[in-house]
This record gives C-alpha cells, sequence and structure tokens, in this order.
C-alpha cells in the first residue's frame, strides 16, 4: 500500500516535471484549409501554457490550416513555452467583416516564448482594394497579422508574414527578444503593409530579415529603445523609418536604434527619420545607421522634419521634436532621385548628425545633398559632398 503511494506520488512528479507537448491534431484541427482550426489551436496553447514549470510546446505541424480570429496566445505561462510550426501555414479568412479587433494573431503577457517557423498568411489582398487606413484616420480596425504585446525574453526565429491585411507584425510594451529568419512578403501596392513596427519596447535584436512589402519594411514609433537590426534585406517597400514622431501628446523617446549591414532596394525611401511640424514635444536620439548598400533607392538618407503626408498638418509650423546623436555611415550604392541625402531640420533641433562615407550616386547626373537648419560632422570621402545646396522651401 505505501509502496503504491510511493509509486504514484512518484508518477506524479514525474507528470509534473516532464516537458508538455501537445500536438493540435489532438486538440481536432484538420488542416484541410477550410475547416477553422482556429479552436484547436487555443486550445491546444492553452493546455501547454498550464503544463507546469518545464518547457512545453505547442505542435503545428506541417500542413495549412485555416484559423479564424481572433487567435489569442495568452500568458503568463506556468514555464518557458515554444511553438513549434515549421512546415505550417496558417490562414487568416480574407473576409475583413470576420474580424472583431485589430489583430489576427495577438501574442501577450509571455515570459520566454520561442516560435520556430510557420507561414502566416493574412491574405489581405481584398482588404488592400476596399479599404484604406491612412495616417490620417484616428484608429483603424484593420487588423495586423501578429500583436506581440507585453512579450519578454523570447526569440521567433525563421517564421514568415505574408500578405497581412495591415501591418505585418507589431511590438509594443515588449522586452529583451530577438526575431531572427523572420521573411515578410507582400506586394509593392498592398496598402499600410508595414513590416515591423515597434513602438514602446525595449531591447529588441531583429536579425537577418527579409522584407518586401508595400509600406515601411521596420518602422519605429515613440518608446522605442534599445533595438539593433542587422543583415536586413528590404524592398519593394519604403524603407526604414523613424518616425513619424511628434503626432501624439506625451509621446517617449526614441532612443538607441542601430541598424547594419543592410541592403535596401527599389523602396521609396532608404533610412530616414520623420516628424511632424507643429508637434507636441519629443525626442530622437543615438540612431545609427552603418553599412548599408542602396540599389536604385528614392531619398536614400532623408532626416525631415516637415512630414505631412495628405497635407494634415500646420505647416510651416517648426516640428518640435530634437534630433540628436545621429550618424550615416558608409552608406553606398545608387539613388534613385538627384537629391540622395536630405537633412531637413526645424531650426535648432538637430544636434551632434554625422555623416561619413556615403558614396551615392545618381544616374542622370551628380548627385546632391540638401540640408536645412544642420551642420553635420562629415568625416571620409562623400559622394554627394555633405550638404552641397541648401534647402530653404519654407521659412520655419
Ligand atoms: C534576455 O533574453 C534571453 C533569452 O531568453 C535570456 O537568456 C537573457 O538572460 C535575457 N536578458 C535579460 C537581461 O533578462
Ligand atoms: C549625445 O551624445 C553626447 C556625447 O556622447 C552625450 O553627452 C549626450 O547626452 C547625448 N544626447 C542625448 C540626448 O542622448
Ligand atoms: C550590406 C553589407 O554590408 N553586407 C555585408 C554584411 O556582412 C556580410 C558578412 O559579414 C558581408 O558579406 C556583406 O557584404
Amino acid at each position: 500500500m505505501s509502496r503504491t503511494i510511493c509509486c504514484l506520488l512518484l508518477m506524479a512528479l514525474i507528470a509534473r516535471n516532464h516537458a508538455v507537448v501537445v500536438n493540435i491534431g489532438s486538440k481536432g484541427a484538420k488542416g484541410d484549409g477550410k475547416t477553422n482550426d482556429g479552436p484547436a489551436i487555443e486550445q491546444a496553447w492553452h493546455e501547454a501554457c498550464v503544463g507546469g514549470p518545464s518547457p512545453s510546446s505547442v505542435l503545428i505541424p506541417p500542413g495549412t490550416y485555416m484559423a479564424y480570429p481572433p487567435i489569442l496566445f495568452s500568458g503568463p505561462c506556468k514555464g518557458p513555452i515554444e511553438i513549434k510550426a515549421t512546415g505550417a501555414t496558417i490562414k487568416a479568412p480574407p473576409e475583413l467583416e470576420r474580424f472583431k479587433s485589430d489583430a489576427w494573431i495577438a501574442i501577450q503577457y509571455i515570459d520566454r516564448l520561442t516560435i520556430t517557423g510557420g507561414t502566416f498568411d493574412g491574405q489581405g489582398h481584398e482588404t488592400w482594394k476596399n479599404h484604406k487606413c491612412h495616417d490620417t484616420a484616428l484608429t483603424c480596425q484593420i487588423p495586423v497579422n501578429l500583436r506581440l504585446t507585453f512579450v519578454k525574453n523570447s526569440l521567433l526565429k525563421g517564421i514568415t508574414s505574408i500578405d497581412s491585411k495591415y501591418f505585418h507584425m507589431i511590438m509594443f510594451g515588449c522586452d529583451n527578444n530577438t526575431l531572427d529568419h523572420v521573411s515578410i512578403v507582400a506586394p509593392d501596392n498592398s496598402v499600410n503593409t508595414d513590416g515591423i513596427h515597434v513602438g514602446h519596447s525595449n531591447g529588441l535584436n531583429i536579425l537577418n530579415p527579409k522584407i518586401k512589402t508595400g509600406d515601411d519594411c521596420i518602422s519605429f514609433g515613440d518608446g522605442s529603445k534599445n533595438v539593433y537590426v542587422e543583415k536586413l534585406t528590404c524592398g519593394p517597400g519604403h524603407g526604414i523609418s523613424i518616425g513619424s514622431l511628434g503626432k501624439y501628446q506625451n509621446e517617449q523617446p526614441v532612443q538607441g536604434i542601430w541598424i547594419k549591414n543592410c541592403t535596401i532596394t527599389g523602396t521609396d525611401n532608404g533610412v530616414r527619420i520623420k516628424t511632424w511640424p507643429g508637434s507636441t514635444p519629443g525626442l530622437a536620439t543615438d540612431i545609427h545607421f552603418e553599412d548599408i548598400i542602396m540599389n536604385n533607392v528614392e531619398n536614400p538618407i532623408l532626416i525631415d522634419q516637415k512630414y505631412c503626408p495628405h497635407n494634415n498638418c500646420k505647416k510651416g509650423v517648426p516640428s518640435n521634436v530634437k534630433i540628436s546623436n545621429v550618424s550615416f555611415k558608409k552608406i553606398r550604392g545608387t539613388s534613385k532621385t538627384k537629391v540622395a541625402m536630405k537633412i531637413d531640420c526645424s531650426e535648432g533641433l538637430c544636434d551632434n548628425i554625422e555623416v561619413s562615407d556615403i558614396h551615392l550616386t545618381y544616374n542622370g547626373g551628380a548627385s546632391i545633398s540638401e540640408c536645412s537648419h544642420v551642420k553635420p560632422k562629415v568625416g571620409g570621402h562623400n559622394i554627394p559632398p555633405a550638404c552641397s545646396h541648401s534647402s530653404h522651401h519654407i521659412a520655419v
């Protein structure tokens, strides 16, 4: 008798410390590409999440799964957790009417999450045709493919996001995470399909991403801190963008952004910092772009303190966002616009801007660089020469 109890106890202990692996097939997922497998995926998540202190995992075997929104991966979980989705394609329904929230897959309040592989297909074609969600829209109910909020110490590797209805990925309120070998694919005429948008997050490595999309490859909203982007290939798309900043009250600084060893091809912009005229006060500082190849890029290097899409701003009023400690180094290749570098600051707001070893040629003649209200520190040899022209279209 005591022996039986001992055995049962031992078994219970083993079960508690044994890694839980939950295959979504065991929860009824069909993987026929039509049946809504969302509930099976969520059930598997829930079981793995409460599994115990040992690392648990959700297994999504190779196949094609339809998953209606919202798919919620919510913590806190009992221990580290992994979603293994290598070879699996998960599809969102194309119809926007099925979405009641602004995310298709919402990942939140998790510590030590790993996601390995998986293709997340937003099927956004119809949405891009019928809906627009401009910067002028106050709220936008079009769902992002993957929204990570309050996720920390986590790793997403080898995941693919395609044809999102809106932004592909948003990281908000996150801390100490890595995205490795993330691929993002949408046509260049898709609408508002930013690749990765970061906001209010600290400590993020984005390594080896490949992004082809219709909007910014990577964009940084206020409160982005300590972000390293390495070996990005970007294009088509709108390049890498800090901002726009200064649109809302109480924006947090953008501080500590390193963009290194990237290749940008055929995009509307290369690397830029954009702030609104007549804006609320703000700060963008310690931002470094280095070792970047530009292939036929419009506006390869741009600081724009008069950012005003759709004419929705107080034109002719200075921006209020300070830009300091910014460097552009070793940026080479071809510019699609004659102006290869433009640093257009509001008076007294740009401080310690550094430019060195720029080599950007223009195929219709010599490239030029335009500056306003800025005296950059210049190093190395630069084509075009730094600030060869001054730009004062609007006196601000
Ligand atoms: C950041 O996350 C990694 C991976 O989970 C972990 O090894 C590391 O200890 C974390 N760093 C901090 C400062 O928490
Ligand atoms: C810019 O860099 C200088 C010198 O490293 C430093 O003293 C200053 O605090 C930095 N400015 C901001 C706003 O971080
Ligand atoms: C664009 C760029 O600088 N690419 C380089 C990134 O780093 C690898 C390896 O270190 C080089 O081979 C690339 O040329």
